[in-house]
């Protein structure tokens, strides 16, 4: 039969096993078995002395293919064709170019020799899906570079370049020119010294002092382990080195491996995995559409969020223009801009060296002319439709012809902000979440008519920036504020029922979030929400009240909870949950208590709702899009697959039961279940089914 993905050739008497599976030559079932037969079929030629495994395209080996995963396992299964790698009696001799991760990199470990391109990388990423590694990555690493160097490798799940592998004694050569002729000459070397040394007989690293450095680095991450259980299972896989014989500490690392690859926490993180990839595909924009080149940058705006944006564009190495209306505004952006990279210096994370080349990437200006050379202008000046029109009527007459205008706006409409331009097509929307340096989440808004390569542009822009950007429709609040909306609304109602702040944020972290929405707000300043109601002639009697007591939140000491002396986590306060029990009582509500399941669903089921609704009118694409928004701008817990697969995981039958409740009980209409989601629970499916659709 012939070999699909694997393909031999010779050189002299070395055989070359190539792998081509593209694009990352994932350990599919096809490749795993053609690997199998290729190493078969060389380790029986008796021409052949030494076995070559290379690997074309950009990656060495990327792991196992996390497509299968979930799915009833088919054989060959990696640890046996990497026992007979392993095993076999002539010298095999891996040729690393690109990534070696995961099943990739274990592959490599099965070998007897490993040279590496000096651009090559390496890790074991396992960790991140909420696995471990499952084919001797756990024994054949400790074995070579001992397990105090390979348990924080293996925890953190992060790459390393090849000169740390050499380092460690993970790869025996790096070489900057042909990889494959180095894996030749080592294969040659090898075969002239006899029978192959194996990593699985290495015992040298070993060591007493090892196993002692490995129980301590085992006992801190015990203590500071989170909700994922997968650290615990390394530990436990790796301290069989110590303990097992290889094959009984390989089968225990195997069943460790399959119990979580049932869990349905590692099943939501590789739903992220491939959600995070799919955003890169925008529906109906094909992949010939090139993107507009951006050199030169300017940023309208020196407030946080401008000077934050163009900080994330100095951070990327790209000259910006931050420009104002007045010097004196421009001065106090600049020195905005300046007290947030010295911050960064003072605690080590930023060289001073560093932080001028990357002030000197920013000019200051006064003045709109200063966008003329600019090949895409961000504004982020007040969100005010007034404001806005303003400066894009005068930028339309100084940006340059083919010059993108975005605006980073949270709210409001932006074909009304491109009508005050001649060029619509050129005009989108770039929402970046506050502190813009900081947060990964870009919402790309993509009105009707803009045309494709200004999409395109911002996209990649967006990743240059080390951002996840995700294109979403035009609509209030797009996807991420909109779905926020729907939850602090249901705090509100929350609150006057019967729960307290503490309880409601509580709920809250208890399901993952790093902070609660009481909490988020009084950080975030409640003063904003409050002077964004006002503007669209909304009200919430509770968050009301307390703006109106003054209470903005941290900034002020205190807003739902208190923050004595500065304090950056809140505390009850007494007063108001006074306030709050006063209210209940003048809209005649009896308060009653709520369990944290009962909470939590109040909160979320009516943002799944919405998300059904920004679904329905297109506003995000696909299900998955807003599990990303949600994942990078908004803290939901990864291992909680965002809320659409939340959804999907409580079942959405459930959800519309619980809906059609709530709605009755409050006599809110908006919480009546959306189309979409009542089609789909009478359907028996999940918002996943729904994949399709912008295929
Ligand atoms: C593992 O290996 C477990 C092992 O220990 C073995 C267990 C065996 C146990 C057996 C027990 C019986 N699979 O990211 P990109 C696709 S766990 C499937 O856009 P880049 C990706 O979806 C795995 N597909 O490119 C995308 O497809 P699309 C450990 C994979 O250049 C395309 O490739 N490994 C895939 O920015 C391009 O990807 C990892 O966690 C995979 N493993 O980055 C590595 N990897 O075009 C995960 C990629 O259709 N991968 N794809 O959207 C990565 O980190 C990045 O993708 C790369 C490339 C750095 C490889």
């Amino acid at each position: 039969m012939p070999m699909e993905t694997v393909r031999l050739a010779r050189e002299g008497e070395i055989a070359i096993a190539t792998i081509d599976n593209p694009p990352v030559n994932a350990l599919g079932q096809a490749l795993r078995a053609d690997l199998a037969r290729a190493i078969a079929e060389a380790g029986a030629d008796p021409t052949v002395s030494a076995i070559v495994l290379a690997a074309a395209g950009r990656a060495f080996i990327a792991g196992a293919d996390i497509g299968e995963f979930g799915k009833p396992p088919l054989a060959p299964f990696l640890p046996d064709v990497l026992d007979a790698i392993e095993t076999c009696r002539k010298p095999v001799v891996a040729a690393i170019q690109g990534v070696a991760l995961g099943g990739g990199l274990e592959v490599a470990l099965a070998c007897h020799g490993r040279v590496a391109s000096v651009s090559a990388s390496f890790g074991l990423p396992e960790i991140k899906l909420g696995l471990i590694p499952g084919a001797g990555g756990t024994q054949r690493l400790p074995r070579l570079i001992g397990a105090a160097q390979a348990f924080p490798l293996m925890l953190a799940g992060e790459p390393i370049a090849a000169s740390r592998a050499l380092q460690l004694g993970l790869v025996d050569e790096v070489v900057d020119g042909d990889v494959v002729a180095a894996a030749v000459a080592l294969a040659r070397d090898l075969a002239a010294r006899g029978a192959p040394e194996r990593v699985c007989d290495r015992t040298g690293r070993l060591t007493a002092a090892d196993r002692e450095a490995f129980e301590a680095q085992a006992l801190a991450t015990t203590k500071g382990s989170g909700e994922m259980p997968n650290a615990m299972a390394l530990i436990e896989a790796v301290r069989g080195v110590f303990t097992l014989p290889f094959a009984e500490a390989l089968a225990a690392e195997r069943a460790l491996f399959l119990k979580l690859v049932a869990d349905p926490r590692s099943a939501a993180l590789r739903h992220v995995f491939f959600a995070e990839r799919e955003i890169a595909r925008v529906p109906g924009i094909g992949a010939d559409v090139k993107p507009r080149p951006i050199a030169r940058t300017a940023v309208i705006g020196a407030g946080t969020m401008g000077g934050g944006i163009a900080m994330c564009f100095a951070n990327a190495g790209i000259p910006v223009t931050l420009i104002e209306q007045e010097q004196a505004q421009i001065d106090n952006g600049m020195n905005r801009v300046a007290a947030i990279y010295a911050m960064s210096v003072t605690r080590g994370s930023l060289t001073p060296e560093k932080r001028d080349e990357r002030l000197a990437l920013i000019t200051p200006a006064v003045g709109l002319a200063a966008a003329a050379d600019a090949d895409i202008v961000i504004e982020a000046a007040f969100e005010e439709m007034g404001v806005k029109q303003q400066i894009f009527g005068a930028l339309d007459g100084i940006a340059k012809s083919g010059a993108i205008l975005a605006s980073n706006t949270s709210y409001l409409d932006v074909p009304t902000i491109a009508a005050a331009t001649k060029r619509p097509q050129d005009v989108l929307g770039m929402h970046f979440f506050s502190p813009a340096n900081v947060m990964k989440l870009l919402e790309v808004v993509r009105p009707q008519g803009i045309a494709d390569d200004v999409v395109v542009t911002a996209m990649a822009l967006g990743r240059r920036l080390g951002k996840v950007p995700v294109v979403v429709g035009n609509g209030f609040g797009f996807v991420g504020n909109r779905m926020l909306e729907a939850r602090t609304r249901a705090t509100e109602r929350l609150l006057i029922a019967g729960a307290l702040p503490h309880e409601v944020d509580a709920a809250l972290t208890g399901f993952g979030f790093k902070m609660g929405p009481c909490a988020m707000a009084d950080l975030a300043g409640n003063d904003i929400g409050w002077r964004s109601r006002k503007a669209r002639g909304k009200t919430a009697a509770v968050a009301d009240a307390i703006c109106e007591a003054g209470w903005f939140g941290q900034k002020t000491g205190r807003g739902y909870f208190l923050y004595p002396e500065g304090a950056r986590s809140g505390q009850r306060d007494p007063e108001v949950e006074a306030l709050i029990a006063r209210i209940s009582e003048e809209q005649g509500v009896t308060r009653r208590s709520f369990t944290t399941d009962e909470i939590l669903s109040r909160l979320l089921d009516p943002m799944v709702n919405e998300g059904a609704r920004i679904l329905e009118e297109g506003i995000a694409a696909r299900p998955g899009d807003i599990d990303v928004i949600w994942l990078s701008g908004y803290n939901w817990p990864a291992w909680r697959g965002g809320p659409m697969y939340w959804a999907d995981t409580v079942g959405l039958r459930t959800l519309v039961a619980r809906l059609e409740q709530q709605a009755a009980e409050t006599g809110d209409a908006t919480l009546q279940p959306a189309p979409l989601l009542r089609r789909l629970a009478d359907e028996s499916k999940g918002f996943a089914d729904l994949k399709a659709r912008s295929a």
